[in-house]
């Protein structure tokens, strides 16, 4: 942390906001004061790889979720399961890393046959759940549920589910301390069911899951042949606290067991569904982004050197920014038309303004994504075709990953855009606010789970709709300063009393409150 930055954070502090993350503090230390620890989730919070001399050396990952987490490993005895992703994690296999000043936490790789890991994440997590869960599969077409498909998931994600559990059961006997245990995601929806099928009730820890990406209704989830579906439901109501992003999907969760899980008795307040004779308990908790890292990210030379970079290439133009993996759920493609529509209807934006999409490659081994890429560019090449001149640009799209000039890019903006068709939550949306310089306007998906919040200082927009989307973009460029102060500020507000700690101490707190 350099010293300006210290300088900034003290004087912006709220102290409201100091003491949440007091109170917050001191709720982990007294809870962990008596508990053990297991996170499990497909990836670890640190990735190793080999040194000249043949050891193993590890980088920590990035993100508000490693750092939330890991940072409790202070408090407590901290195992955290993944999957290898590479030679070096499967010769690691398990061991203890130091992560954070002052606190270990031990980091366990489980090492699937390749064949399982393939059908685990690559047929069935991506693209089948993901798919499903983000309202993306081409129903008449796909999917198409075959005996592969049938294969992957046997072989696949059911095997690798009871890889964790066994993992998660040896770790809970190894202790003599009450655990723990924290699933991440949609990767992991059946762990939870063998793990209390391999111990006894006495030896059970408390088992909470948090599922990062939407909950569709259930209508939704008859894409999916009863056998899968039962089995997912089946292992989610093995938990005890289940968390979504947003209210409405932990509501789409209880309809979703209301009508296909027989014998489930569903309450939609306060959110439990009662099932072979064991209550899991729905909440919502938010998940948000660590204020304090980003401020301290922004305040970086290397942040700085990108600043000028985008500062050139716009000159006095207005800026609209964009910033997403290359995912079809993030909706580039009507991004890039609705900003066409813009300048057809209001050719005053002409020259004026640019449109910089900065996009990480993601899942490029999927023909899905790879041909999405192709129809991106071909539509912001489209718009540059029929109103690009000799001096204007009018979009830009960069690939590739590189975090400090996405910083950069946010603190430029004029209008971020998120037109998601479906988003957990949209970690942009929340980043951008912070940092930015400019009063920027944001442009807000309302199928996004950050629409739950920050509704009332953003655009709303409906992600199909490109004419209303275009519409947003150019009421966002023309707003007056003093609105555009008062919706940054609101942003601000609702980002920051909120941040990656409260998403994490509100799911003790559940637990604290419940007994459990
Ligand atoms: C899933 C859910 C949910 C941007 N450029 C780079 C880079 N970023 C950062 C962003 C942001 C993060 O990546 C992306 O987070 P999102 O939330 O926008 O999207 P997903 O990756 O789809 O995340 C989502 C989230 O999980 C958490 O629960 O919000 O709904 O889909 O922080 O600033 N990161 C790196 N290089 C870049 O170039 N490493």
């Amino acid at each position: 942390m350099n010293n300006s930055s210290v300088a900034i954070d003290a004087q912006d502090a709220d102290p409201s906001e100091a003491s949440a993350r007091q109170r917050c503090e001191a709720l982990q230390e007294e809870f962990f004061s008596d508990r053990a620890l297991v996170i499990a989730a497909n990836r670890a919070p640190v990735t190793f790889e080999r040194t000249e001399d043949g050891g193993l050396q590890f980088q920590r990952g990035g993100g508000g979720l490693v750092t939330a987490l890991i940072g409790l490993c202070r408090y407590t005895d901290a195992t955290w399961i993944a999957c290898a992703q590479s030679e070096a994690d499967a010769a690691w296999r398990a061991g203890n890393v130091e992560v954070v000043e002052g606190g270990d936490v031990r980091v366990q790789f489980l090492s699937p046959e390749p064949s399982a890991y393939e059908g685990y994440y690559n047929v069935i997590a991506n693209p089948l759940l993901w798919f499903l869960q983000h309202s993306m599969w081409n129903v008449p077409l796909a999917p198409v549920i075959d005996r592969t498909t049938w294969q992957a998931w046997e072989e696949g994600y059911v095997a690798v589910n009871r890889l964790f559990a066994e993992a998660i059961a040896a770790q809970v006997r190894a202790t003599s301390r009450p655990t723990l245990v924290m699933l991440q995601d949609y990767h992991l929806y059946l762990a939870a069911r063998f793990l209390r099928e391999m111990l006894q009730p006495r030896e059970r820890p408390t088992v909470l899951h948090f599922t990062h990406i939407p909950w569709p209704g259930p209508e939704y989830w008859r894409i999916l042949p009863p056998a899968m579906r039962q089995a997912i439901l089946d292992g989610l109501c093995a938990v005890d606290v289940l968390g979504f992003q947003t209210s409405e999907d932990g509501l789409n969760f209880i309809r979703t067991c209301e009508s296909h899980l027989p014998r489930a008795h569903v309450k939609f307040e306060p959110g439990r569904v009662w099932y072979r004779n064991h209550a899991t308990h729905v909440r919502d908790f938010p998940i948000s982004i660590d204020v304090e890292a980003l401020k301290r990210t922004a305040a970086s030379q290397e942040v700085t050197g990108y600043w000028f970079e985008i500062r050139d290439l716009v000159a006095d133009r207005q800026l609209i920014v964009r910033i997403d993996r290359t995912e079809p759920s993030k909706n580039i493609v009507r991004g890039f038309q609705a900003f066409e529509e813009m300048l057809e209807l209001h050719p005053e934006h002409r020259e004026r303004v640019k449109f910089l999409a900065l996009l990480v490659p993601s899942r490029m081994g999927v023909d899905e994504y790879q041909d999405y890429l192709d129809d991106l560019m071909a539509a912001a090449g489209h718009v540059n075709a029929r109103f690009g001149t000799s001096e204007w640009e009018p979009a830009r799209v960069l690939v590739g990953e590189n975090y400090p000039r996405a910083v950069a890019a946010l603190q430029l903006y004029d209008v971020l855009l998120v037109n998601s068709i479906a988003d957990g939550m949209n970690l942009v949306a929340k980043e951008g606010p912070v940092v930015n310089q400019r009063h920027g306007v944001l442009v807000l998906s309302e199928r996004t789970g950050a629409r739950q919040q920050l509704g009332p200082g953003a655009l709303v927009i409906s992600p199909c709709d490109v004419y209303a989307t275009a519409e947003a973009l150019h009421q966002a460029l023309v707003m007056p300063l003093d609105e555009r102060q008062e919706r940054a500020q609101r942003l601000r507000w609702l980002i920051e009393r909120e941040d990656i700690t409260a998403w994490l101490c509100r799911q003790l707190e559940t637990v604290a409150e419940l007994n459990l």
